[in-house]
């Protein structure tokens, strides 16, 4: 109950601060456990129908590191798709999981593969972008489950992570800062991405803390 508590206020805030800000990045900082992906095709198509667009991301999971050194993930994939507004807006999922990395590995070098199948599943929830110095994107989601949704790795489900996405498009003008009109990597797989596990943020809720405090102050 007491967590539980302490994430709506962290959400609420994340909130705040990113309204504020519509066409900006979220900030993320990579941090760990953390999945390197790469390979990634990017494509984004608008429906002028229904004013959104169809964002998704396809790629090969390549390494996860909890820290230490990377280690292979074998036959690793990552898929995520989202659903944007025309102001680069996050609308919200897609039905099923948003988030869906797949693959094998071995942690304690073994040659016997510890962590197989779906490691990892989410639903976004927020989303931030900035056009040119690289085309980057960033999306937060809720772990929903897969083999590393354990404290071990990324937190039990309800946990929070994160994805940086370098799209790297390989023709000028891939993505221009429109969301209300296609672009794509094309077959290129150009991008590479980084999927990790996103802390309770203590600072924030100390932070608050520290307001709440002046405000009470204030009112006295
Ligand atoms: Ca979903
Ligand atoms: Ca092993």
């Amino acid at each position: 109950m007491k967590i539980r508590t302490g994430l709506s206020i962290a959400a609420v805030v994340a909130l705040a601060v990113c309204s504020a800000s519509n066409a900006a990045l979220l900030n993320l900082t990579q941090q760990f456990p953390d999945i390197t992906a790469g390979f990634i095709d990017v494509d984004y198509t608008y429906n002028g129908g229904l004013s959104e667009g169809m964002f998704n991301v396809t790629g090969f999971a390549i390494a996860i590191s909890n820290g230490g050194p990377l280690i292979n993930v074998d036959n690793g994939s990552l898929a995520m798709n989202s659903t944007i507004g025309p102001a680069g807006n996050l609308i919200g999922g897609v039905p099923g999981d948003d988030l869906v990395i797949t693959g094998s590995f071995d942690e304690n070098g073994d040659t016997i593969y510890d962590y197989t199948g779906v490691l990892l599943t989410g639903e976004v929830n927020n989303f931030g972008f900035i056009n040119g110095g690289g085309d980057i994107f960033e999306w937060t989601f809720t772990v929903t489950g897969g083999a590393l949704a354990i404290p071990a790795w990324y937190g039990a489900p309800g946990g929070a992570g994160g994805v940086i996405l370098d799209a790297n498009f390989p023709q000028v003008g891939g993505f221009t800062g429109s969301f209300t009109s296609d672009f794509s990597t094309g077959f290129a797989g150009a991008g590479n991405a980084d999927i990790f596990y996103v802390p309770e943020p203590a600072s924030l809720l100390l932070m608050i803390s520290a307001a709440g405090l002046w405000a009470r102050r204030r009112l006295s």
